[in-house]
Formats: structure tokens, C-alpha cells, sequence
């Protein structure tokens, strides 16, 4: 494939600051002990206040071409009275390149809305940060027959608005709800049918065939060391979204050589 293929790793609420650096210090040396596996990226997602030792990490290991930092969410504004919440430029000026927006997890504990989420889109872009926007239906709505819709309705309210360039720029995780963090996963070919045949088709009709093609779109829930290889082999699927086995230096320097 010719898009480089982006193998995350999106940490959630783990690893306090002091743990994020030693485990970053230990995964960038096996990563880099390993080769950059031709066509991938890697991108580590720790919380708000470990980003700083982890970009630190990064810079220090020599492996910032190909290893990058990113944030689990920022706020559409870009500064203010709005205690408690962090701004795309400050991610930005804390180094992080990508910043995931819309996890599931936050539309669901956090009571994000399509509408809220199609403004930080809009912010990360504001800010020069790369938007990782997850979609995904819960079990409910895949037993009423309604994956389709809704994933097609969170793509049309995301992107709406935004040019050829920025959506053929960013990146969709495709994470079904009822696969996080439950150890069920979708099929490969099931990720595989709704990545192309739901989401890239979406982007093409609502921003046309060139991001259709450019646009990358990550496969998130449950991916772990041994179910990775099966995801990859599926020519549309540019990566993974990785949660609890993200958290492992040996589940996700495998994850990643899996990438390639
Ligand atoms: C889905 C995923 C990472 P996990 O949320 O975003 O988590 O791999 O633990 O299912």
C-alpha cells in the first residue's frame, strides 16, 4: 500500500510521568534496536501529564523521524476561562503531532456529542496537529442493523466542512465499541468490510476520491501482539489504534513489526 501505515499506541489513563519516560526510554531502545519497519510510523499517546517526559524521550533517542507523540483529546478552544481543559496549541508547542479525538470513550463517559467532536477536529487542524477521529458503533446498534448509519453519520458530521487536503491528512480509527477493551474482536474481514467498503467509501462521497485514497484508517479494539498480523494482512487497513497492549514494551514492539 502506499499509505505508511500508523501503529499506535493510545495509553488512556496509565503510566504516571516517571513511568512513561522509563517505559519510553525502553521501548524506543527496542524499537530502535529492530529497524524502522519499512512504511510505518509510530505514534505513543500517553496522558496529559506524561507528554512532555515522553517527547523528551523521543528527542533524545534519535528515532523522531518515525516515532512521533500525540494526546488522547484537547479542547476546541484555543484558550481561556475553561478550567481543566487543555488547547490544541498547547499540545502542539508540548511536541505532539497527533491528537486522538472522539474515542469512545469519551463520547460515552464524557458525553461527547458528533457535534462536539467535528469541532475539535476542526481545532486539531487549527492548531497544525494531525486529528486520529474514531467512529464505531455499540453492540446495540450493530444488533439493530444500524453500523452503517451511524458510522456514516459520524463521518458526515466530523468532516463536514473540511477540504480535500485536510481529510486526505488525517487519520479515522475504526473502533467498534462493543471490541474495546473487551478482548472480542472484530473479524479481520469484518474491520476490513466496514473500513472500505463504510468509511473510505464515506470519505469519498463527501470529499471525493483523492482523500478517499490518501486518507489512512486504523483498525482499534482489543489488537494484541497475536491477532495484529491478521488485521494487517488486509490491503485497506493502515494501522492499528492500540490500547492495553500498547502498555507493554513486548506486546507492542511486536505489534509494531507487524506493521510493516
Ligand atoms: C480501543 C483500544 C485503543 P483496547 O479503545 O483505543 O483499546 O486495545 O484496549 O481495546
Amino acid at each position: 500500500t502506499h499509505r505508511t501505515r500508523l501503529m499506535a499506541g493510545n495509553w488512556k489513563m496509565n503510566k504516571v510521568p516517571s513511568e512513561a519516560r522509563a517505559f519510553t526510554r525502553q521501548l524506543l531502545g527496542r524499537l530502535e534496536a529492530a529497524g524502522r519497519p519499512e512504511g510505518v510510523e509510530v505514534l505513543l499517546c500517553p496522558p496529559f501529564p506524561a507528554l512532555t517526559a515522553v517527547h523528551e524521550e523521543i528527542v533524545a533517542s534519535g528515532a523522531g523521524d518515525w516515532v512521533q507523540l500525540g494526546a488522547q483529546n484537547l479542547y476546541f478552544e484555543t484558550h481561556g476561562a475553561f478550567t481543566g481543559e487543555v488547547a490544541g496549541p498547547m499540545l502542539a508547542d508540548a511536541g505532539c503531532r497527533y491528537v486522538i479525538v472522539g474515542h469512545s470513550e469519551r463520547r460515552h463517559l464524557f458525553g461527547e456529542s458528533d457535534e462536539t467532536v467535528a469541532r475539535k477536529v476542526k481545532a486539531a487542524f487549527s492548531a497544525g496537529l494531525v486529528p486520529i477521529l474514531c467512529v464505531g458503533e455499540t453492540i446495540d446498534q450493530r444488533r439493530q442493523g444500524q453500523t452503517e448509519a451511524v458510522i456514516r453519520r459520524q463521518l458526515e458530521v466530523a468532516l463536514e466542512g473540511l477540504d480535500e487536503a485536510a481529510v486526505a491528512g488525517m487519520v479515522i480509527a475504526y473502533e467498534p465499541v462493543w471490541a474495546i477493551g473487551t478482548g472480542e474482536n472484530a473479524t479481520p474481514e469484518e474491520a476490513h468490510r466496514v473500513i472500505q467498503q463504510v468509511i473510505r467509501q464515506r470519505v469519498r462521497e463527501l470529499t471525493g476520491q483523492a482523500a478517499a485514497e490518501r486518507v489512512r484508517i486504523q483498525y482499534g479494539g482489543s489488537v494484541n501482539a497475536t491477532n495484529i498480523a491478521d488485521f494487517m494482512a488486509l490491503d485497506g487497513i493502515d494501522g492499528a489504534l492500540v490500547g492495553g497492549a500498547s502498555l507493554k514494551v513486548d506486546s507492542f514492539t511486536a505489534i509494531v513489526a507487524a506493521g510493516r
